[in-house]
C-alpha cells in the first residue's frame, strides 16, 4: 500500500479515493435524508399550529391525532428497484414522492376537506398531486385523501423544493387501514377471499358510521348557542393568563361597538 518511501503506492492510492468516494456518498446521503425530515417537521409544524389554533379559538379541533415518519435508506432503495427507477438521488427524489410522510386522523369526514383545503392555501406549500380515495374509494375499501406536497427547505447553501405525502382520514377509515395493512402482511398480500369480503363489508360499514357520525354532528353544532355569563369567556387556552379588568374591557368592547 506504500512505497519505500512511506508515499502510498498505487493500491494505497485507490483505496485512498474509495474512501473519499465513500465520504462523499454518505454526505450525499446524510444530506437527502435530512433534506426529508426538515420538510416534514415543517409541515408538523403548520400542522400543530392549525390543531392549536382550532382547540384555542374555536373549542373543538377537526385534527385529532398527527403522525409522521421517514422511509429508511434501505425501503427507498428498495421501491426505487421495484418501481425501476434509476439509482441515484436525482432520479429518487423525482420519483419516490412519499420518502416523508404525515397522516391526518379527523373526526369527520368534511374536516379532512377542510385540513386539505387549509394547508393548500398555505403560500409555501405547492400541491403536487392529489388522490381522493374518499370520494371514489379502492376496490378493497380503503378511503383516505392523500397530498403530495413540496414544501421549501431552507438549508445553508440552497433552498431546496422537497415533496411530503400527506394522508387525511377520519378515524374509522384508519381504524380500518391498519388493520388491513396487518392482515395483508400477515398473508404476504395473498389475502384469502373471504376475508377480502369481509374487509370490504366492514368498510362499508366504517363508511356508513362516519356518514351518521357527521350527521349527529351538525345537530349538536346547531344546539349549540353562545352563553353570555361562560366563566371561560376571556380565559385564552395556551397562553399565560392575563385578566383584563373590567373599566379596560369595557372601554374595548365600546371601541368595537361605537362607530368613529
Ligand atoms: P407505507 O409504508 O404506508 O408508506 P406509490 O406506491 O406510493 O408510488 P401509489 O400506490 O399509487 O403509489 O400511491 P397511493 O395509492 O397514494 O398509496 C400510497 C400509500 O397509501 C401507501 O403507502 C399506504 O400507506 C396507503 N395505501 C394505499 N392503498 C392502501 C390500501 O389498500 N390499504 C392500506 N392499508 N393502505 C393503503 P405504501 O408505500 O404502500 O406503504
Amino acid at each position: 500500500m506504500t512505497d519505500a518511501a512511506g508515499r502510498p503506492d498505487e493500491t494505497g492510492n485507490s483505496a485512498l479515493a474509495s474512501i473519499a468516494a465513500m465520504r462523499e456518498l454518505k454526505l450525499e446521503l446524510t444530506r437527502f435524508m435530512m433534506s426529508y425530515k426538515f420538510a416534514s417537521d415543517e409541515m408538523l409544524t403548520k400542522i400543530n399550529i392549525l390543531k392549536e389554533e382550532f382547540s384555542s379559538i374555536h373549542d373543538y379541533s377537526p385534527i385529532e391525532h398527527v403522525s409522521s415518519r421517514l422511509k429508511s435508506p434501505e425501503g427507498i432503495l428498495q421501491k426505487a428497484i421495484r418501481k425501476g427507477y434509476p439509482l441515484e438521488l436525482d432520479g429518487i427524489r423525482d420519483n419516490i414522492q412519499d420518502i416523508a410522510g404525515i397522516r391526518i386522523t379527523c373526526s369527520f369526514i368534511s374536516d379532512t376537506y377542510r385540513i386539505r383545503d387549509l394547508l393548500a392555501g398555505q403560500r409555501d406549500v405547492t400541491v403536487l398531486h392529489e388522490k381522493d380515495y374518499i370520494r371514489e374509494p379502492k376496490a378493497n375499501g380503503y378511503q383516505s385523501l392523500h397530498l403530495i406536497v413540496a414544501i421549501p427547505v431552507f438549508m445553508s447553501d440552497r433552498v431546496q423544493p422537497v415533496t411530503v405525502e400527506i394522508q387525511i382520514r377520519t378515524i374509522a377509515m384508519d381504524f380500518w387501514a391498519s388493520l388491513e395493512h396487518k392482515i395483508f402482511y400477515k398473508y404476504n398480500g395473498a389475502v384469502p377471499d373471504t376475508l377480502v369480503e369481509d374487509l370490504r363489508q366492514a368498510a362499508d360499514a366504517a363508511s356508513r358510521l362516519d356518514v351518521k357520525m357527521e350527521l349527529l354532528h351538525d345537530q349538536v353544532v346547531a344546539l349549540e348557542s353562545v352563553d353570555p355569563n361562560d366563566a371561560d369567556l376571556f380565559s385564552f387556552d395556551g397562553l399565560p393568563p392575563f385578566p383584563l379588568p373590567k373599566g379596560l374591557l369595557d372601554s374595548f368592547m365600546r371601541g368595537r361597538t361605537e362607530p368613529e
